[in-house]
């Protein structure tokens, strides 16, 4: 039987050594979550030349709080590539040439929001992942930098372990790997769009 779901393997090798990617990712089901942020940050690092220290990784406690955590911590990385006013004065009375900011204390280039929610007996499930998801991508758009959607809303425990690939079976899959090559396909396509190249 062909198999019709899932992602296509991705056509192109980006260099995003010049990339700033923000992780945000709970505490919630840590060891589902640790395999899908490392399935993530491997997959950018070593297919995509991302370099590690330019991975920013920071936890909050569950899934509801990651909308807000990733819309903050881009503002607070907008403040970082700011030079402030004494800096500027400063390189004006010395005529030094600054140059570019160190990679990291520009914008992040792209967010990957991970968090795991597993179906309980109450309706938790359903009001965290609307408004994890609607939240997620307000950031995105509002923010104009990409941010991704590693959420997964599973029914049960087996479910979460497959898609981290933990699973028992043949099919599992860590979808960290899918969501670190779409965090460096849309942080390198959105560059060129803000460029106005198409
Ligand atoms: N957060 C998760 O990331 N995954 C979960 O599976 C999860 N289950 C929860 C179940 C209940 C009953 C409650 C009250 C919260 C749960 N949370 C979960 C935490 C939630 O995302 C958030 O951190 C808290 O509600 C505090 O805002």
């Amino acid at each position: 039987m062909s198999v019709v779901k899932g992602i296509a393997p991705p056509v192109e090798k980006y260099d995003g050594s010049s990339l700033r990617i923000l992780i945000v990712h709970t505490r919630w089901n840590p060891s589902v979550v640790d395999a899908l942020v490392k399935g993530a940050v491997d997959t950018m690092t070593t297919e995509h030349s991302v370099k590690s220290e330019n991975i920013t990784i920071q936890s909050v406690a569950g899934s509801y709080e990651l909308p807000f955590a990733t819309q903050r911590l881009i503002a607070a990385s907008r403040l970082q590539a700011t030079p402030n006013a004494a800096d500027l004065f400063s390189s004006m009375s010395t005529g030094e040439q600054t140059g570019p900011p160190p990679v990291n204390t520009q914008t992040f280039d792209a967010a990957i929001c991970v968090g795991v929610l597993i179906r309980g007996s109450t309706m938790h499930f359903e009001y965290i992942a609307d408004a994890v998801s609607n939240g997620i991508m307000r950031v995105g758009l509002d923010s104009g930098i990409p941010c991704i959607f590693g959420v997964l809303t599973c029914l049960d425990d087996d479910q979460a372990l497959e898609r981290a690939g933990m699973g028992a079976s043949e099919k599992k899959h860590n979808h960290g790997i899918d969501w670190g090559h779409c965090a460096v396909e849309l942080a390198m396509k959105n560059r060129d769009w803000m460029a106005g190249k198409i």
